[in-house]
């Protein structure tokens, strides 16, 4: 069953890598749709590294099968169409979110990963610049 998720992936970390694996897990192939940097400015969300960094890296994971990209809020819908998904996948801090796109495709929310975050990452970053 094909299975789709979302996101950023700033700083790609464990907290990610779980979430996706166990996505795939659940079926036997995954897409995920990484947010342009334009889409983060939207989202409201800033990014240490920039949309080609953060697909080179989800593309690396032998986890994940295909990489789209991913412009705006409305295009779940069509993509679930696209792609044949049987199964949307999202973290449960979205819990609820995505529940319009039942009808379409089965949708679970799994647990977030604790004490981990790209926000977390990025203010280490920072704080080793500033020394
Ligand atoms: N995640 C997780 N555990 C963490 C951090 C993130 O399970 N410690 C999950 C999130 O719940 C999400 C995915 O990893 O399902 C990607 O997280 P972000 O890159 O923060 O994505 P987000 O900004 O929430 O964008 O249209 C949906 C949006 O694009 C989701």
């Amino acid at each position: 069953m094909n299975v789709l998720t979302y996101g950023t992936f700033d700083l790609l970390h464990h907290g990610h890598l779980r979430l996706l694996e166990r996505a795939r897990a659940l079926g036997g192939h995954l897409t995920v749709g990484v947010s342009t940097d334009a889409f983060n400015a939207v989202k409201g969300k800033c990014c240490h590294e920039d949309f080609d960094t953060r697909v080179r890296r989800l593309a690396a994971l032998p986890c994940v099968d295909r990489v789209i990209t991913e412009r705006d809020w409305a295009q779940k819908a069509d993509d679930v169409r696209r792609y044949g998904i049987g199964l949307f996948v999202m973290g449960d801090d979205w819990a609820g979110a995505f529940d319009f796109l039942q009808p379409l495709c089965a949708v679970r929310y799994l647990p977030r990963t604790p004490d981990i975050s790209s926000t977390q990452l990025r203010e280490l970053l920072l704080k080793e610049q500033v020394g």
